[in-house]
């Protein structure tokens, strides 16, 4: 009796579960491997400059670019919520192997003087802080989100500690 209840049970679990991993599969943030400022490492930011920053989404044998949707490929700062937060358009994109292991990259351009809204003015020279870039997998491939981080080196010789 004690053993058919229990295969019950386990039937009854296996059953939930397979009800709700369609549901948990569409809120799966698929990890991606991006790189600020493509061959240069670490990443130096002026906060004060302004032209252009290049941030690579790296291919890998996961994750082929030509599923993402390049222009929702957006900078957040990994400490505001989303959307809530601020985050940054890209400006253009450009498919090439960025790092060179034969695999294809997303290379997206943005505008420096839109990050200053997520790297804020009061952190000292020489601070490291993560920059996220989100976006999401074309229609005709589920649009799952993607999610990856990198680090910057703020340079900003402005700061003043006793403000
Ligand atoms: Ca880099
Ligand atoms: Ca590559």
């Amino acid at each position: 009796m004690g053993k058919k209840l229990l295969t019950s049970f386990v039937i009854a679990v296996v059953f939930l579960l397979s009800a709700i991993s369609p549901a948990l599969a569409n809120d799966t943030v698929i990890p991606v491997v991006i790189d600020i400022k493509p061959g240069s490492d670490p990443n130096p930011f002026n906060v004060k400059s302004k032209g252009k920053i290049a941030v690579a989404l790296l291919g890998t044998a996961e994750l082929d670019v030509m599923t993402v949707d390049p222009e929702s490929l957006v900078l957040v700062n990994p400490e505001y919520a989303f959307p809530a937060g601020p985050s940054v358009s890209p400006l253009r994109c450009s498919l090439e192997d960025s790092n060179e292991d034969g695999i294809l990259d997303i290379v997206v351009l943005y505008n420096k003087e839109d990050l200053r809204p997520l790297t804020v003015t009061k952190v000292p020279h020489g601070y490291e802080m993560a920059i996220g870039m989100r976006g999401n997998l074309k229609a005709e491939y589920t649009r799952d989100p993607i999610y990856g981080e990198d680090i910057i080196v703020v340079l900003n010789k402005m700061y003043d500690e006793e403000e």
